[in-house]
């Protein structure tokens, strides 16, 4: 009983341990960008090997002044972009952020995305633990537009 106590105590005092054995960040890359480009984006398969859903609802890397989270939505036959409070990865489950879909966006780069070189990614959930993932910049063949 003893003991008992004391791993739940343990537990209790490193949340962000447990964050990174529940969640991981697969295939995660960014968009290469053209010099000038002052905007990218991330993707990356986020799983969850939780019992809970886990709410992503912000993001934050060093590349870029500005991250949010978006989606995409068809409006008539035009694809376009928009903000999300947040992503929820459902217990168990995963859910892919991919290029005319769900993805975390860069504004304010502060240099053009390279291919070859890598960027580091921290997203934030709503329990306030935090997930770091490395996501390598390489070129994406878009067949869709971001709009603003
Ligand atoms: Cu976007």
């Amino acid at each position: 009983m003893k003991l008992k106590a004391l791993l739940l105590t343990t537990l209790a005092l490193s949340p962000f341990a447990q964050a990174k054995m529940d969640i991981m960040a697969h295939d995660a890359y960014a968009r290469a960008t053209p010099p000038n480009a002052a905007t990218s984006a991330v993707f990356a398969e986020m799983m969850n090997r939780g019992t809970t859903d886990r709410t992503i609802v912000s993001a934050t890397t060093d590349a870029a002044g500005k991250v949010e989270l978006h989606d995409v939505i068809k409006e008539g036959d035009v694809m376009k972009m928009r903000q999300v409070e947040s992503i929820t990865i459902p217990a168990k489950g995963k859910v892919e952020l991919k290029p005319g879909s769900l993805h975390i966006m860069l504004f304010d780069l502060k240099k053009p995305l390279v291919e070859g070189e890598t960027i580091d990614v921290q997203v934030t959930f709503a329990n306030g633990q935090q997930h770091s993932f490395s996501a390598p910049i390489k070129k994406v063949m878009s067949g869709m537009k971001h709009h603003h």
